[in-house]
């Protein structure tokens, strides 16, 4: 902002020992108002209040490594709700700049992107990271900076534990999976269940302690429980011991490339498509469908939005990705639509770019429209409104009931 400033006064570029003092002066007084600004980014000062010129708004998703297949959607969706919003003039003469950074699915990643976006970028919010783990990493660098982070996709617990500046608005397990396995042990009647997990995930873990939670609840037996890592290919130890249990179902918490894998391999080896896969979060990507194929068939989670959903904002997200993108938007993309939304209405009602503006204006959400359906806050932090059960049908997500 500053070089931009400088560069946009001819004066500096005078010859003479005249202009040459004028030019330092001015150069002085730039520096002096430069340093006066609000670190956002945008061109006014926050005792102003008011929202004009840029708005910056970080954006971090994994876009490459095991959680692409997440955050490909989300930036697709919250590239398109900017978009929206500016060519609308949602905020007025304030416009949103988005700068997004791809973590590369590792915390490292996710914790060097927050310190660009913050210190360089000078951003009044940030959107993202994609995974829960790479939030525990990075998300306590925007709280010591008491720079807004909402999470679009973090679903593990502990994550508006980090700080009254983590706010999220993805349903967490704890939230979704009780009742995807009340509903799916009430149709379906299973009575014995493998439960498979990987160990080394913050999101993967917290699913487990859901799913084992709510089956102990509704009385389900575990017959086994067999682990596994991210990145992990030959699951054919695990499944072949959970063959000869012959259970009923097989719970599975996994991120989609490692639950593809699982669900390709129990096949081979064996195991009937009678015997349903259901999971949680990381099964709801549409990748899920193409890396396992007819394998998927069938396998059910807990989510937080439909596609189908009829509310008249879903209807017009819906209709906007396909056109833009000539394919149908996930959960994923819907929740990150719905967070660029969410912030966009803090900045508004707000009518500031403060930071701090931000995050209080958020917390007073209540029953907003959005592609979530109608949203609030709840004092943690943490999103409210319904989830949803689905199941892949001919290789598509529908409703399962
Ligand atoms: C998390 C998740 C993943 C499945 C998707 C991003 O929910 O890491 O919290």
């Amino acid at each position: 902002m500053l070089a931009a400033t400088i560069y946009g006064l001819p004066a500096v570029h005078g010859e003479g020992p005249l202009s040459h003092s004028v030019s330092l002066l001015i150069l002085a007084v730039v520096l002096v108002l430069g340093a006066c600004a609000p670190a956002t980014g945008s061109q006014q000062s926050p005792s102003q209040g008011g929202l004009s010129g840029e708005i910056r708004i970080g954006a971090v998703w994994s876009l490459t490594g095991g959680g692409a297949v997440y955050g490909a959607s989300q930036q697709k969706a919250a590239e398109l709700a900017v978009a929206a919003l500016n060519d609308g003039s949602y905020l007025g003469s304030g416009k949103i700049t988005l700068i997004t950074e791809d973590d590369r699915s590792t915390k490292e990643g996710a914790q060097a992107a927050f310190e660009k976006l913050i210190n360089q970028d000078k951003v009044v919010a940030l959107l993202g990271p994609t995974l829960s783990a790479n939030a525990l990493a990075a998300d306590p660098i925007a709280q010591a900076k008491k720079i807004v982070v909402l999470g679009v996709s973090n679903t593990a617990g502990g994550i508006t534990e980090m700080g009254d500046f983590v706010f999220r608005n993805s349903l967490p397990e704890s939230a979704v999976q009780p009742n995807t396995i009340k509903a799916t042990q009430t149709k379906l009647g299973y009575k014995r269940v493998a439960l498979m997990y990987g160990d080394d995930d913050a999101f993967t873990k917290a699913g487990y302690d859901v799913f084992k939670a709510a089956l102990d609840q509704a009385k389900v037996e575990i017959l086994t429980t067999e682990t596994f890592k991210r990145g992990d290919t030959d699951y054919s130890a695990q499944l072949t011991k959970i063959r000869t249990l012959n259970p009923d179902a097989i719970v599975v918490s996994a991120l989609a490339e490692e639950a593809a894998g699982i669900m390709s391999q129990a096949r081979q080896l064996g195991i009937p498509a009678t015997v349903r896969f259901i999971g949680g979060n990381g099964f709801n990507s549409p990748q899920l469908a193409k890396l396992a194929g007819p394998a998927a068939e069938g396998a059910i989670s807990g989510a937080a939005w439909f596609v189908a959903g009829s509310t008249a904002p879903n209807k017009t997200f819906v209709d906007a990705y396909r056109t833009k993108y000539g394919a149908s938007p996930d959960q994923f993309s819907a929740q990150a639509y719905a967070g660029v939304y969410l912030m966009a209405s803090a900045l508004k009602s707000a009518n500031s770019s403060n930071p701090l503006a931000i995050r209080d204006a958020l917390l007073k959400m209540k029953d907003v429209d959005t592609v979530l359906g109608k949203f609030s806050f709840s004092p943690g932090r943490e999103p409210i409104h319904d989830p949803v059960v689905q199941v892949i049908k001919n290789g598509e997500f529908a409703l399962f009931q």
